[in-house]
């Protein structure tokens, strides 16, 4: 994958960046890039429509929306979007809200993914002029460890070989991209983690049933509720890894949502036609360092967290925050520092989203776990956080990804 290539090309073309991949982490860096006048072009394998559509993530942190905004990219966003103050656990049948706003003055913007993406394909494409390929396939990498890098792809219209030869390579293919084979294993380390456990990932179409994110730990196993917008809300089911969604009938989803979200006092949930059912194995891997040669990981790609404390999306831009200043800085002023830092950068917040997120694993998942240890501990966990404001205060700010480095 990192060959040279020796294909006959027609007339290769050059940029001074490719990115692969048109997620967050791509389409933000190549708005970061186009408005400061640095060439690019975007490679994306599936189609505009089929990824404005791609039903994922919902839960923005304050800090990224300000990064969103400040390079001029959160105008619909910050009008359309809700902001949530608050989240609440439900354990054995009782309700415990914690304010996070009022503890720490931050919020969560809740913004569908596929809006996102789109307000960022329609700036990049349509109002910056940026150049953007969707449908490529068999995308490979060349040279990265040459100061001349290129990347080549077969043309979905053609079906020929099409070569671009570029400065840098931006791998923001995310997790099942090809970019992040290209790190030789001699070059970077992979650390991964395996919780054990499945989420079954529901969209349906019905209205919230709370006005804030509500997690239900419960013997049977951990249950999500997360506002999408006023017509769909995002629920989970904790379920056996790997198992087959069809397992999961409309009528044993809602009663085992009924069931693990229960508490008295509680509303009832609003029910509505499941419009996606899909299970999720929660795995994590931290790739290091992020870099190899004239490529660069971001987003998904560099890193996979599993959506257990929503981190994914924010650590995509994130990255291609940094990576887009780094870039700037080095191709219109020379200087250097931002790109060989970046990946240590990066993966300072990308730990503590791991650490965070083994934390709230547990408290998910002891008590359904069938260990009478584990779950002693998680329910000692839950009871601080009830009692004591400094640990609720601690909670909420790495749920909200307050750092020493929110500002960066
Ligand atoms: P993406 O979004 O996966 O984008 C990668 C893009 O690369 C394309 N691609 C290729 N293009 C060219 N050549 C190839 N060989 C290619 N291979 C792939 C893909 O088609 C795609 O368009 O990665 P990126 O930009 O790093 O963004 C990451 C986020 O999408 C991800 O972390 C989040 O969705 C995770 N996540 C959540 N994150 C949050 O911060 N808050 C949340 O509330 C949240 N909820 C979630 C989530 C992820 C979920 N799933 C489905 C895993 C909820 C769920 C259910």
């Amino acid at each position: 994958m990192t060959s040279t290539p020796h294909a006959n090309f027609p007339s290769p073309q050059g940029f001074p960046v490719v990115i692969v991949g048109a997620g967050p982490a791509g389409l933000t860096l190549g708005n970061i890039l186009r408005a400061a006048s640095v060439d690019c072009v975007v490679l994306e394998a599936e189609s505009r429509e089929f990824i404005e559509r791609r039903p994922r993530a919902g839960v923005l942190e304050e800090w990224a929306v300000r990064g969103l905004e400040r390079h001029g990219l959160a105008g619909n966003l910050l009008a359309r979007a809700q902001r949530h103050t608050r989240c609440e656990f439900r354990v054995g049948g009782r309700r415990h809200r914690l304010p996070y706003t009022e503890l720490t003055g931050h919020h969560h913007f809740v913004y569908p993914q596929p809006l996102l993406v789109t307000d960022l394909v329609r700036e990049y494409a349509d109002v910056r002029g940026g150049d953007i390929r969707f449908g490529v396939r068999d995308v490979r990498l060349h040279d990265l460890d040459t100061d001349r890098p290129s990347v080549s792809y077969l043309c979905p219209e053609s079906g020929e070989r099409q070569l671009i030869r570029c400065a840098f390579v931006a791998g923001c293919d995310g997790a099942r991209g090809v970019t992040r084979a290209a790190l030789p294993p001699h070059a970077a380390r992979t650390a991964r983690h395996d919780y054990g456990v499945g989420w079954l990932a529901l969209l349906a179409e019905a209205p919230p049933s709370s006005d804030c994110v509500v997690f239900g730990v419960h013997p049977h196993g951990f249950a999500g509720h997360m506002a999408r917008s006023p017509e769909v809300t995002r629920y989970y089911l904790q379920c056996p890894p790997g198992d087959d969604p069809a397992n999961w009938p409309h009528e044993r989803v809602w009663a085992e949502l009924r069931l693990r979200l229960g508490a008295a006092d509680a509303p009832p949930l609003t029910e509505g036609r499941l419009i996606e059912k899909r299970v999720l194995d929660m795995h994590n891997y931290v790739v290091e360092p992020m870099t190899y040669g004239r490529l660069f990981l971001a987003g998904d790609a560099a890193h996979l967290t599993a959506p257990i404390a929503a981190k994914g999306m924010n650590l995509a831009l994130h990255d291609a925050f940094l990576l887009g200043d780094a870039l700037v800085a080095h191709l219109t002023r020379g200087d250097s520092e931002g790109l060989a830092g970046y990946s240590a950068a990066c993966l300072e917040r990308v730990w503590d989203c791991q650490e965070f997120s083994q934390w709230l694993s547990e408290v998910y998942h002891g008590t359904a776990s069938g260990d009478p240890y584990r779950a002693g501990t998680t329910l000692a966990r839950l009871r601080r956080l009830s009692d004591s404001p400094r640990a609720a205060t601690a909670f909420a700010e790495q749920y909200l990804g307050i750092t020493p480095h929110t500002s960066r």
